[in-house]
């Protein structure tokens, strides 16, 4: 979604094969302006994916790590998208930043909601003793707390936007960094655990709106520089997952 970006073509046969291109060109000609904030737990991708979707840089520091809301605008097909990030972290500053970002969502007009998640492969500042075990592979305990984060960071910003009076419109989960956990084997398993397992479950208490689900990857990228991606996820997955994902955005947001 660069600068001025135009719809692709393969968005529109994907818009086609789903029966809505009328409804989504409708919306187009309509150039409104659109809200949409991106949450997650630290270290699951917020900021690569910002970057990723208006700058087409997704280039980040895993120690990069941002304590108050980034911003940024997109036009798609010439409908202005306002971006906005909250930090994920728990420490004061953080918590207040989000707290006041959700407080100003919660006015105005409805917002269209990204949850980034990636099955708890959080990089950030974590030591290396804490996500490794001895021979390299990745602690399950590791997963666990930051697949809890990720239930926890929707839990909180549905509180403030959903429910019936709430300002949430939509909300997609983005299933993020399927370079490092997607196989033919088990990716469709982590998919479903975002599906059908408690993580719906506490989406459901909160937000009875239109739910998505998208598998994604930003970009490769060897996680803590010492487990290498699955390499079953090449840049045809990429690049179909993003073109599914503009085209779910279209959707929601195109929806009365
Ligand atoms: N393997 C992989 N790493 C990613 C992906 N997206 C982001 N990352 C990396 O995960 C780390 C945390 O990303 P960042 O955007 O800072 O997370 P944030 O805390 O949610 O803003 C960075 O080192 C990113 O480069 C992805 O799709 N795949
Ligand atoms: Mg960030």
């Amino acid at each position: 979604m660069l600068e001025q970006a135009k719809i692709g073509v393969d968005v529109l046969l994907k818009l086609e094969e789903w029966g809505i291109l009328d409804q989504v060109v409708k919306f187009i000609g309509l150039k409104t302006s659109h809200r949409l904030l991106i949450v997650g737990a630290s270290g699951s991708g917020k900021t690569a994916f910002l970057k990723h979707l208006v700058d087409d840089d997704s280039h980040i520091l895993a120690d990069e790590r941002s304590s108050i809301d980034e911003r940024k605008e997109g036009k798609l097909q010439g409908s202005l998208f306002e971006l906005i990030t909250v930090p994920g972290q728990d420490g004061q500053i953080e918590r207040g930043n989000r707290l006041d970002v959700y407080r100003e969502l919660s006015r105005g007009e409805p917002v269209g909601i990204i949850h980034v998640t990636s099955n708890g492969y959080h990089e950030g500042p974590a030591k290396l003793a804490e996500v490794f075990n001895e021979d390299r592979s990745v602690r399950d305990s590791y997963l666990t707390e930051r697949r809890n984060e990720e239930v926890k960071s929707i839990r909180e910003c549905l509180t403030h936007l959903g429910g019936n009076q709430g300002n949430a419109r939509w909300l997609i989960t983005l299933v993020n960094k399927a370079d490092i956990w997607w196989t033919p084997e088990h990716g469709r398993e982590v998919v479903e655990a975002y599906e059908n397992g408690s993580y719906t479950d506490v989406v459901g208490e909160f937000f009875q709106g239109p739910h998505a689900i998208c598998r994604y990857s930003v970009r490769n990228q060897v996680f803590y520089g010492t487990m290498p991606v699955s390499g079953f996820y090449d840049d045809t997955l990429r690049s179909r997952d993003h073109d599914n994902l503009i085209a779910r955005i279209l959707d929601l947001s195109s929806r009365d």
